[in-house]
């Protein structure tokens, strides 16, 4: 009769059964997978690469896509933006309004449609929402409104790597607020920040929100969320109260080095042969190279940037683009530009008589410096008690130092830490550069017409599983947070031919299944193959069904420990509810 029962059961149960889940396990790790989540989602038949940096989501990696999908829904909900979905095919036409298109140049993908007319595959939406959304809003009444998208992203990285922490084709959380006032952009920028970290947090992703470089088009200011991760590819400042946290990019510190005063003294031209390094320099001086001014020229969007900075500190180079509010990245002039532009190599430059340069920028740490040694724009020459002002003009001072670990933070003077990590979402104020380049207006209250300023905000949802992973693995297996998890509990009956335990488990999966997401391992496989499999597929709990279901007794093991616990039949429930909700 039970056997008929579960006949039934199996029947009226569309539960999932690993029996016809496709999880294609590898005992294996590729060799080309060096990420510990790339092996992992490889080994544990969550992906398959189908070409450079494009992947196939097996069943697995789709249940986890879907579960956080649908927190990104809820916490959308919450703020009032509804969800749309934007084509992915587009017009190219859009981006040559916005002026965007030359910028993107080999990282678009572009096709042409059979008519012949240029079209792209969309990398990010700034120019589509401007166009569908922002034209369409036409007076103050209608703002302020923000709308999102959960879309496959298409850009042609030139080094695409680490599985899906950066793919050509990747799903992105972007959205885009439309407001007639900064008051009300803050206030859609505040709502956003606040719905990400709580995505993140019912992801079990751990960020930072940190400040962030914008580039050119991304207005003023922007937070990135960064999820310490060995792997990842940026590094975050962070002060250990936590009242500071900044892309290195970005990052700030206090410079402790404070010159005293001392009387100026006459300049001198020296010969220094073989000084290529500022040690080098330091030692035949016999000075600090915090008497020492480095010149770097710099050739920015076509003109001569003579860029100095105090001996011991180095140029971070999105700071000095920023500064200079430039178009193109700086880059540092060629050992040639430099012999036919200054006519002395690298150690020779510097800013006295530098009548080649365009613009003069230095660090702050120049300033205040009295009787520097600074190259003499020749060749193996220096000047020696060089003063500003007296020797050389400063067009600009700005803080174009990259900031070292240990310095003080600029807001509690602590010291900096460093932490390598993913970047997984930045949110921008981006103010009215798309509305302004794609004439998107509209009428404020006083009937005067004015560019809608808006905001965009993204997560990069594929590249936050992998994130998840990153931060909730060890190299045999995965721990899934409980929100995400592909599923909740995982049951594991010991021998397929023991009528006892199929009964057992096809029970619990009946008890369980209508308030969990329950996934039964009904193979005909050994435990041993079944136990690492669980590890990589990582229920956060598993029921192990065995010898001693005679005695109504099964284990149960948390995913996050390797001990499992012998439990009887009739307290699980109240347990699994207590642990999983
Ligand atoms: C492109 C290509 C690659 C790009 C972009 C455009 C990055 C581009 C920046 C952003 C800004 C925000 C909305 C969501 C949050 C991020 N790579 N960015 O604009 F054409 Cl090929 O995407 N967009």
């Amino acid at each position: 009769m039970i056997y008929i029962v579960s006949l039934l059961n199996d029947y009226l149960e569309e539960n999932m059964r690993q029996s016809i889940l496709f999880i294609p396990t590898l005992k294996e790790v590729p060799s080309d997978a060096v990420a510990k989540s790339h092996q992992l989602m490889l080994r544990g038949g969550y992906i398959r690469q189908v070409t450079a940096g494009v992947y196939a989501y097996l069943p697995l990696a789709y249940l986890v896509l879907r579960k956080a999908e649908k927190i990104i829904e809820e916490e959308m909900e919450n703020i009032n933006v509804p969800e749309m979905i934007m084509p992915h095919f587009l017009p190219a036409t859009l981006w040559e309004e916005s002026g965007r298109l030359p910028k993107y140049g080999p990282e678009m993908f572009r096709l042409k449609d059979r008519h012949g007319r240029e079209s792209l595959l969309g990398p990010t939406h700034e120019e589509t929402f401007t166009e569908i959304i922002g034209k369409n809003i036409k007076s103050y009444k209608q703002m302020p409104i923000a709308l999102y998208q959960i879309q496959t992203k298409f850009r042609d990285e030139n080094r695409p790597r680490f599985g899906l922490l950066r793919g050509r084709e990747f799903v992105m959380l972007d959205g885009y607020s439309f407001a007639a006032t900064r008051e009300q952009l803050d206030k859609q920028f505040d709502d956003q920040k606040h719905a990400y970290k709580k995505i993140f947090k019912r992801c079990g992703v751990e960020v930072y929100p940190v400040i962030a470089n914008s580039g050119t088009m991304g207005g003023k200011n922007s937070t990135e969320f960064q999820a310490p991760a060995a792997i990842g590819e940026d590094v975050i400042a962070t002060n250990e109260t936590g009242t500071y946290s900044a892309n290195l990019e970005m990052a700030r510190s206090i410079d402790t080095f404070s010159p005293e005063k001392e009387e100026l003294k006459p300049l001198e031209k020296i010969a220094t042969p073989d000084c290529a390094t500022i040690e080098q320099l330091s030692e035949f001086l016999h000075v600090p190279n915090t008497r020492i001014v480095k010149s770097i020229l710099y050739i920015v969007d076509d003109k001569k940037v003579l860029v100095l900075i105090r001996g011991d500190k180095q140029v971070n180079e999105v700071k000095l683009q920023n500064a200079l509010d430039a178009d193109s990245e700086p880059r540092v002039a060629t050992n040639e530009e430099l012999l036919s532009i200054v006519k002395a190599t690298k150690g020779g430059v510097g800013p006295v008589k530098a009548a080649y340069a365009d613009y003069i920028i230095a660090d702050e740490t120049v300033k205040g410096l009295y009787n520097v040694v600074v190259g003499a724009n020749e060749s193996d020459y220096q000047y020696i008690n060089a003063n500003i002002d007296r020797d050389f003009k400063v067009n600009e001072f700005a803080d174009l130092r990259t900031a070292n670990a240990g310095e003080p933070d600029p807001v509690d003077h602590l010291p900096l830490k460093f932490t390598t990590s993913i970047e997984v979402g930045h949110i921008f104020k981006l103010g009215t550069y798309y509305t302004n380049s794609m004439n998107a207006k509209f009428l404020d209250q006083n009937g005067k017409t004015q560019p809608i300023i808006m905001g965009s905000y993204g997560i990069g949802v594929t590249r936050m599983l992998s994130a998840i992973v990153e931060q909730h693995s060890t190299d045999n297996g995965i721990f899934w947070p409980k929100e995400v998890a592909p599923f909740e509990i995982h049951i594991i009956q010991m021998n397929m031919k023991n009528d006892e335990q199929t009964v057992v488990s096809k029970k619990l999966e009946e008890i369980f299944s209508d308030k969990y997401d329950v996934l039964y391992d009904d193979r005909n496989e050994r435990p041993g193959v079944k136990f690492n499999d669980a590890d990589l597929i990582g229920a956060p709990i598993r029921i192990i069904v065995g010898r001693r279901v005679s005695e109504q007794i099964v284990e149960v093991k948390k995913s996050t420990v390797q001990e499992s616990v012998e439990m009887s039949l009739d307290s699980l429930t109240e347990y699994i509810s207590k642990e999983l909700r």
